[in-house]
């Protein structure tokens, strides 16, 4: 099994709108979406976000359109999740995606009048994607991913105990919405929050 990543993903301010449609795609590839954040970048935020293409002759353009509506920040997980975002996206130009990858993200929601309005962005590497995650999400703390035996070990430490109990009451009160009684439950109990009296 390849190893479970999270990549940062942003849909770009004239894509934000066919949300449902771009959410269907991210679901239907087995993504399972950690954090969305929407938030109208300041010009400072999107010139950091883009430091690395400061110097190009495009950048001013790239900023102004960055900064000219929401955009929709995503942390995304899955296996192999930064190459299968990107591969998801296809090229950067959305003519070219349109040429090489018809059915990827870019060909179908960037402009077709501008090449650089590709609709969504992705992260490049593990290292960019871990920069781009505290660039938008400053305050959370992600735990280490686990995977195989470590996972096992966190499922029946952590997760199983607080999941018996559930269901144990959920089977005594038989509640008529069994799915929301037990995510209720869940909040309520969490053994990872205060909890309150
Ligand atoms: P990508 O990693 O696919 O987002 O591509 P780049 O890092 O090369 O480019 C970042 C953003 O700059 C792109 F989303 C769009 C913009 N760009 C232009 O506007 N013109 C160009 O010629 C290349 C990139």
């Amino acid at each position: 099994m390849e190893k479970i990543q999270r990549t940062l993903a942003m849909i770009k301010p004239d894509a934000v709108d066919r949300w449902p449609h771009i959410e269907k795609i991210i679901m239907d590839e087995g993504f399972t979406i950690v954090e969305r954040r929407q938030v109208r970048l300041t010009r400072a935020e999107a010139e950091e976000f883009y430091a690395e293409h400061r110097d190009k002759a495009f950048f001013n353009d790239l900023i102004q359109y960055m900064t000219s509506g929401d955009v929709l920040a995503l942390i995304l997980a899955g296996e192999d999740a930064v190459v299968h975002w990107r591969t998801v996206l296809g090229p950067t130009r959305v003519s070219q995606a349109k040429e090489e990858a018809p059915e990827s993200l870019r060909a179908q929601y960037g402009s077709p009048t501008n090449d650089s309005h590709n609709a969504a962005h992705g992260s490049d590497s593990i290292t960019s994607a871990q920069r781009e995650i505290k660039f938008f999400f400053p305050d959370l703390t992600l735990e280490p991913v686990l995977t195989g035996e470590g996972a096992k070990e966190y499922l029946s430490h952590a997760v199983s105990p607080t999941l018996v109990k559930a269901l144990t009451e959920l089977c005594k009160v038989r509640p008529d919405d069994p799915i929301v009684w037990l995510a209720d439950w869940l909040l309520l109990n969490n053994p990872n929050k205060q909890q309150t009296q």
